[in-house]
């Protein structure tokens, strides 16, 4: 996979592309990041990137030409599956687009700053819209790493037992049972039984039962479709 991020901040990116999931998956061959200053395409003697809105208002807004010129470039040299803009007004991400995505070829991902970018670039370019919750961040820098992470995690071999993605939070609708590890016994705190027993059946019967209950508990909104 290859993913292209187009940033006014791109060094926010960095410190996460270049650590744990991410870098391994560079280091296998298997991911190429590319970041982009959006300022290198920004008009004038002061590389200008945004501007007032029309009709008044506070805050800035992401001028149409550096992103019209950065997006052309990038498609004339490959096809993207997606172009996604990270923005908070978009509906919000879950693990099944994240499946989707880590099956693509090539991302585009526009990071917003300030008060968000010129509509017509919404309109003429962008595919996908993406908010990562319902707060409001500073830009879409952090949201596109948390984007990154959740989608890069699940490209075929990145992490090394697959079983383990599978198995997350979230990929049947459902929050992950409590783990334990070593040792058994900690200031009088000890594990479930069952888990010692060597019991496979049971132990996974018990995961599931553990899973529905956090999950109802917790999550209700999450469980709806197996009712
Ligand atoms: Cl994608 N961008 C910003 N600026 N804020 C957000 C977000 C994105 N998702 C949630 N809040």
């Amino acid at each position: 996979m290859r993913i292209d991020v187009l940033s006014a901040q791109p060094e926010l990116l960095e410190s996460p592309l270049n650590h744990s999931i991410l870098k391994r998956a560079q280091d296998k061959g298997l991911l190429e990041v590319h970041l982009h200053q959006l300022r290198d395409k920004g008009l004038g003697k002061y590389n200008q990137i945004d501007d007032y809105q029309f009709g008044g208002g506070a805050g800035m807004v992401l001028r149409c030409e550096p992103i019209f010129d950065w997006i052309e470039e990038l498609k004339s040299q490959r096809n993207y599956d997606e172009i996604i803009y990270m923005t908070p007004d978009a509906p919000v991400f879950n693990q099944s687009q994240a499946n989707s995505l880590s099956l693509k070829e090539n991302l585009l991902i526009l990071c917003g700053h300030y008060k968000g970018v010129d509509q017509r670039i919404r309109e003429e370019l962008i595919t996908m819209e993406i908010s990562i919750g319902d707060y409001v961040l500073t830009g879409g820098e952090l949201a596109a790493a948390v984007v990154c992470d959740a989608v890069v995690r699940l490209i075929p071999n990145v992490i090394g037992d697959e079983t383990s993605a599978l198995s997350d939070s979230f990929q049947d609708d459902l929050l992950a049972p409590p783990v334990y590890t070593r040792p058994s016994e900690y200031k009088g705190l000890s594990v479930p039984e069952i888990l010692l027993s060597g019991n496979d059946r049971a132990i996974e019967l018990w995961r599931m039962d553990k899973a529905i209950e956090r999950t109802e508990l917790i999550r209700p909104d999450l469980g709806k479709s197996r009712d």
